[in-house]
């Protein structure tokens, strides 16, 4: 069986190429919806209707195990679809689990009772969708985490690195950055919670200087899935190799992955 992974475009790329580095041996099913991208600026039930369809493609190609490598997907649509949609057979993992792990140094699927925190005050940067969806900090509270949080939506970022304008991407995460450190002067850790970020973390690092431990998705969510699939190998099987699929146009597409993968793949029409 193949791990399928689904981004709303070509975001993911950046935790697939860490999943595929961590696990050279584990075949993936990449599913960029990018005739939808980006999702940053949707509502809730667009969201999990599109989310919900990528995912059943995902399963048509045996992918049993999904992750949901957007973070708008998984903060607007995962709660829902695992309380009341995927059936007992499958499973369809998030990208926040990972990263509170990370600041509390659990594992996945770890219900022990949380541990004291050391991080008290972390900054979290995403898209406009994930911040006003409070998931990360609903997730925080369900685990009975005393965090901090202080979220800031990093409207164009996501735009600026599509264009190609990392110029200008750099200067909005700068400009994102300030804003936030006037609401909260001394963030312990930042969270860098979106698909695209890992592609300007230098800029996030250099705004926010070196007192701050900074969280990046795609290392957090290969170490996650390396660890899941030890204690679970009954998910995988052998024999099968990786797959690009999209919603959007192949050749399109392939051209603008390099950017976030760095090397050449070939798309098929999902
Ligand atoms: N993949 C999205 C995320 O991680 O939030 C970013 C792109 C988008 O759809 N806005």
């Amino acid at each position: 069986m193949a791990v399928g992974v689904f981004d709303s475009g070509l975001g993911g790329l950046t935790v697939l190429g860490a999943l595929s580095a961590r696990l050279p041996e584990v075949p993936f099913v990449y599913l960029g919806d990018n005739a939808h991208t980006p999702y940053g600026v949707r509502d809730a039930e667009d969201i999990y209707t599109l989310t919900t369809a990528g995912v059943e493609r995902l399963w048509e190609e045996g992918c049993d195990l999904v992750i949901l490598a957007c973070n708008t997907a998984s903060a607007a649509a995962l709660k829902r679809m695992q309380e009341t949609w995927v059936p007992a057979d499958k499973r369809v993992l998030g990208v926040f689990v990972p990263l509170i792990e990370a600041l509390t140094e659990r594992q996945w699927g770890d219900n022990s009772p949380p541990r004291e925190v050391a991080v008290k005050h972390v900054a979290l940067f995403a898209t406009p969708a994930t911040v006003s969806s409070r998931a990360f900090q609903r997730e925080l509270a369900f685990r009975a985490i005393g965090v901090d949080v202080e979220a800031q939506p990093c409207g164009g970022v996501v735009d600026a690195i599509e264009q190609g304008d990392m110029q200008l991407a750099e200067a909005l995460v700068h400009s994102h950055v300030e804003a936030l450190l006037r609401r909260m002067p001394r963030p312990q850790a930042a969270v860098l919670g979106c698909t695209h970020y890992p592609l300007v973390e230098h800029a996030f690092r250099e705004a926010l200087g070196p007192s701050v431990d900074v969280y990046s998705q795609p290392d957090l969510v290969a170490a996650s899935l390396d660890d899941y699939l030890k204690r679970r190998p009954e998910m995988l099987g052998a024999g099968q190799s990786s797959l690009f699929l999209t919603t959007g146009d192949p050749v399109n597409v392939a051209r603008k992955a390099t950017q976030f993968l760095r090397r050449q793949i070939a798309f098929q029409t999902a």
